[in-house]
């Protein structure tokens, strides 16, 4: 059995899978979980984070307003299912110059040692990754950006790798990306990155075309007996736009840009209404986990840019499924 080494609560949000259900990942039966107008001024929340806090959840939340400003906001919830989101933004206290508001998006959140840190797609002269810290959720001290732009998909593991932080984050431009590639970097303090190394490419092929396009880590990596566990997102440019689904690797302790499974079939793609028709159609798009001490790990992800769903494996089950399944690389 699979076991999940980084840091478990046994209240997760659950719900079994149903019946003869032949996939290794299902989604909540009631999703969505958060509506599009959760704040008196969003137009939609999604592509989110949550981690266990106190005995309950606090997240933050990417919070698009009815003037289509991109921006984070913080929320709390016991159960992880029902949220109270704040209204108004994260203010984020430090450096003017890094701190001044172009736009925010796509959050995660980790815990490392004693704090939660937040990393964003954060404007500064085109999207870049913002770092920031807090304790309660209600202060955040903001770091330097940790890469020149362009860079999304900035995502931290939750401890250091060989006595350095560590980020995966996928480099791309200032538009719709049509490309990009996972990269691993290594900080000793969060605020100097480098010993840059590349991970994983799209997969140009039939095989696995869900994630031909371009791929992006999604939750922070789940330590395992096994390896990291990466849920990522992956693009398919059909004639219809873009299609984000998400599938999972399996990445060495140590060397983490070292892939020991990457899954060939997607765990998710676009197929209920709610992620097939919203303000982005067919966006699956996941950004936060949290695991229970058995194993089970409950998904938060974004749904057609709009809402947040919520769905469900065991570390098992998909570490097994990216066994059964593993994409043969050249
Ligand atoms: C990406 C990001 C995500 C979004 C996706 C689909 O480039 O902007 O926030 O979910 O596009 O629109």
């Amino acid at each position: 059995m699979a076991k999940i080494i980084s840091q478990t609560v046994s209240n997760i949000p659950w719900e079994d899978k149903p019946n003869k259900y032949p996939y290794a990942m299902w989604r909540y039966s009631k999703n969505p979980v958060i509506p599009r107008d959760a704040t008196p001024t969003s137009n939609s929340i999604f592509n989110s984070a949550v981690v266990p806090f106190k005995d309950g959840f606090a997240g933050v939340f990417r919070c698009d307003t009815r003037c289509r400003a991109m921006n984070l906001n913080a929320g709390f919830s016991k159960d992880g299912i029902h949220w109270e989101i704040n209204p108004d933004p994260i203010v984020f206290e430090g450096d003017p110059e890094i701190t001044a508001y172009e736009y925010r998006y796509d959050p995660r959140v980790c815990f490392i040692e004693d704090r939660y840190y937040i990393s964003w797609c954060n404007g500064y002269h085109g999207p870049t990754i913002g770092l920031a810290w807090t304790k309660d959720f209600q202060h955040f001290h903001q770091l330097e950006n940790a890469f020149l732009p362009y860079n999304r998909n900035g995502v931290l593991f939750p401890r250091k790798i060989n006595g350095r932080y560590a980020m995966v984050s996928r480099p791309s431009d200032t538009g719709h990306t049509a490309f990009g590639d996972i990269f691993y970097s290594e900080s000793p303090d969060l605020e100097f990155w480098g010993r840059h190394r590349h991970v994983m490419a799209p997969f140009r092929g039939n095989d696995s075309a869900w994630q031909s396009t371009k791929i992006g880590a999604g939750p922070t990596p789940i330590e395992t007996d096994e390896g990291w566990l990466l849920f990522y997102h992956g693009v398919l440019n059909s004639c219809n736009g873009f299609v984000y689904s998400f599938g999972a690797a399996l990445l060495d302790l140590e060397k983490p840009w070292k892939v020991l499974y990457r899954g060939a079939p997607y765990l998710i793609s676009p197929q209920m209404q709610y992620e097939c028709v919203g303000d982005v159609p067919n966006v699956t798009f996941p950004c936060a986990a949290v695991c229970a001490p058995d194993g089970r790990i409950a998904m938060y992800y974004g749904c057609a840019d709009t809402v947040t769903g919520l769905a469900f494996t065991t570390a098992e089950e998909t570490i097994q499924f990216l066994k059964d399944n593993n994409l043969k690389v050249q």
